[in-house]
């Protein structure tokens, strides 16, 4: 009987072990499965798995279960992680060059982004992440950031004066906001709570991520500054990437590009939809503010760049 039940039973099992992943990529981002940053990895999943024939399992780490942006990027180059969605703010601690893209009121439309993030100067960023033990695959987008408050109406900056502005994990966001006029405060997201508990006074996200996580309930003022354009990077381990085969390293590339349009297309077929929620939501909202009173305080700060963010700001600005 034995002699018949095992090699049955290796017959059984062997299916399985032809059909285990090579690869295991697990992804981290810190926002929940509503946001466009899952979208965009969920549609990196689904082309990777079919298109690498299950031989590269992904598996999506979400709502900062696996830690902060900026403990994803520290673990991505350890290859703890293996790829990331992540805002562009917090990676400017390690690829300093980022900041040339979110410098204030550089960009007014999602074309002229695209012209850039996707042109040379994009290009040239991207390439610059290998130098962190990262690699920058492709740039997709979270959106024109806007500023919430919970105490009054934000008309001009000095409105802005001494509010606890929430703002990300980098210098860059924390001297806009300090030359704005507002005491900056960098925190981790998410914030919901220490919005609700009047820790902070106000925060700035596009409208997708206020309308998302519901920010309307403990934030009553809503300022369309559109003040940076605010990108997402799928960023990768760079000893992952080296470790991979050439046509999986391609692949990885091919599916980020095609996860970024679409998720691209997804954040800009609803961006009416979040401004007309917002306002059911009830929140008074200052379609046009004082903007000269923004661009005149934080102009001063280009003169603050140095390296290559400099020399690609200037390339932006001279556009
Ligand atoms: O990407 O930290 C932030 O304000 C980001 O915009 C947020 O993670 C959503």
């Amino acid at each position: 009987m034995k002699r018949i039940f095992l090699p049955v039973l290796a017959l059984f099992t062997l299916p399985l072990a032809i059909f285990a992943s090579s690869y295991i990529i697990n992804l981290g981002i810190v926002t929940t499965p509503h946001s466009f940053h899952y979208k965009a990895a969920q549609k990196f999943k689904n082309i990777v798995e079919k298109d690498s024939g299950g031989d590269i399992a992904v598996n999506i780490h979400h709502s900062k279960s696996v830690g902060s942006e900026t403990s994803i990027l520290q673990q991505l180059q350890l290859n703890a992680l293996q790829m990331g969605v992540i805002t562009a703010g917090p990676i400017d601690k390690f690829v300093p060059s980022i900041k040339a893209i979110e410098f204030p009121f550089i960009f007014d439309s999602f074309e002229k982004a695209d012209k850039i993030l996707d042109g040379k100067i994009g290009q040239n960023i991207l390439k610059s992440f290998k130098s962190a033990n990262l690699v920058g695959y492709h740039f997709l987008e979270n959106g024109f950031r806007n500023i919430t408050n919970s105490k009054k109406p934000i008309h001009s900056a000095n409105d802005v004066k001494g509010l606890k502005i929430r703002v990300m994990n980098s210098q860059l966001q924390i001297n806009i906001w300090k030359d704005i006029g507002a005491n900056p405060t960098p925190m981790p997201w998410p914030i919901y709570t220490q919005l609700a508990q009047h820790v902070i006074d106000g925060q700035e996200n596009p409208l997708a991520v206020i309308d998302q996580y519901k920010l309307y309930e403990v934030q009553k003022y809503l300022t369309l500054t559109r003040h940076v354009y605010s990108a997402l990077v799928f960023v990768g381990s760079k000893g992952f990437y080296d470790s991979l085969p050439a046509k999986y390293q391609k692949l990885l590339f091919k599916a980020t590009r095609d996860a970024s349009i679409y998720e691209r297309k997804l954040n800009r077929d609803k961006a009416n939809f979040f401004l007309i929620d917002l306002k059911k939501q009830g929140m008074i909202i200052d379609e046009h503010p004082d903007m000269t009173s923004f661009k005149q305080r934080v102009e001063p700060l280009k003169n603050s760049f140095s390296g290559n963010a400099k020399k690609y700001l200037d390339e932006i600005l001279a556009k």
